[in-house]
């Protein structure tokens, strides 16, 4: 493990990279999850590396839609299972969600792998494990189409974090809406999902955890695409103060 000084001015963005690495080296992350995570850290140091106004207003309306949902599902991936495996948990229990491993770059090595981070931190039921409950979804041309029946196939809220386009476009074909942490706005699956999180997963959900402990009961106004114009706008702000200070 890399020492790294505690006054380091991007140290939180560093511990993640560690957390990665780790990931990386345990077997949950794929080596093309470290490509994906470099992409996400150039758009964290774009937005500041602080959760926006845009994000936190996201985040109420994926916590009231993963609450009021009547078979709601968290996917799970090898980035996100190595960067936040004890609020999977949490958000699951908070929300009475069903966990679901489902993999682009799919091995069995990699899914027993994250299987176990999961149970260490709490899972009881984890699904997309057992071949005899999967089925395929279609539209998909990665292993991604390999859903259980009983998790993401029955499911009518799926949450997909740092997802590929193809499979959020095939998720909403089936009808299903979407939640998704993305930091980049506009990606695919970001301009696709009904609401879009842009903000770093490990910042996200541990206020999408907070959140969903709260009792809400009236429903939110959300518009997902004027939230992303929001996130590019603050962006655009970031910027344009960065610049006229450097
Ligand atoms: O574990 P697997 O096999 O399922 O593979 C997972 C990866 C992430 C490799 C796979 O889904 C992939 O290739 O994803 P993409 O198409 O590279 O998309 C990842 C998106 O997530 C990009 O838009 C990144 O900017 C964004 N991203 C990366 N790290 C983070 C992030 N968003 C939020 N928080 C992050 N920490």
């Amino acid at each position: 493990m890399t020492i790294i000084p505690k006054s380091h001015p991007r140290l939180n963005s560093l511990l993640i990279r560690e957390k990665l690495v780790k990931g990386f080296e345990d077997n949950l992350v794929a080596k093309e999850g470290l490509l994906a995570h470099g992409r996400g850290e150039a758009f964290d140091y774009l937005i500041g590396e602080k959760t926006s106004k845009s994000a936190k207003d996201a985040i109420k309306a994926a916590a009231f839609m993963l609450k009021n949902a009547e078979n709601s599902v968290i996917s799970v991936n090898g980035n996100f299972a190595a960067l936040c495996p004890k609020e999977i948990i949490q958000l699951a229990k908070n929300t009475n969600s069903k966990i679901e491993v489902n993999l682009f770059y799919s091995s069995e090595k990699r899914k027993k792998a994250i299987t176990k981070i999961l149970k260490k931190s709490g899972a009881t039921e984890i699904y997309g494990l057992n071949k005899k409950s999967s089925t395929k979804l279609l539209g998909i041309d990665s292993a991604r189409r390999i859903v259980d029946k009983n998790g993401i196939f029955s499911a009518n809220v799926v949450l997909v974090p740092l997802e590929d386009g193809d499979r959020t476009i095939a998720l909403k074909k089936a009808k299903k809406k979407i939640i998704t942490f993305d930091l980049n706005p506009l990606s695919r699956t970001a301009q696709t999902a009904d609401i879009t999180i842009v903000d770093n997963v490990t910042r996200a959900m541990k206020l999408l955890v907070i959140e969903s402990q709260k009792k809400r009961k009236e429903s939110l106004t959300y518009n997902n695409k004027k939230n992303l114009k929001l996130a590019i706008l603050e962006i655009r702000k970031n910027l344009e103060r960065r610049a006229k200070n450097a």
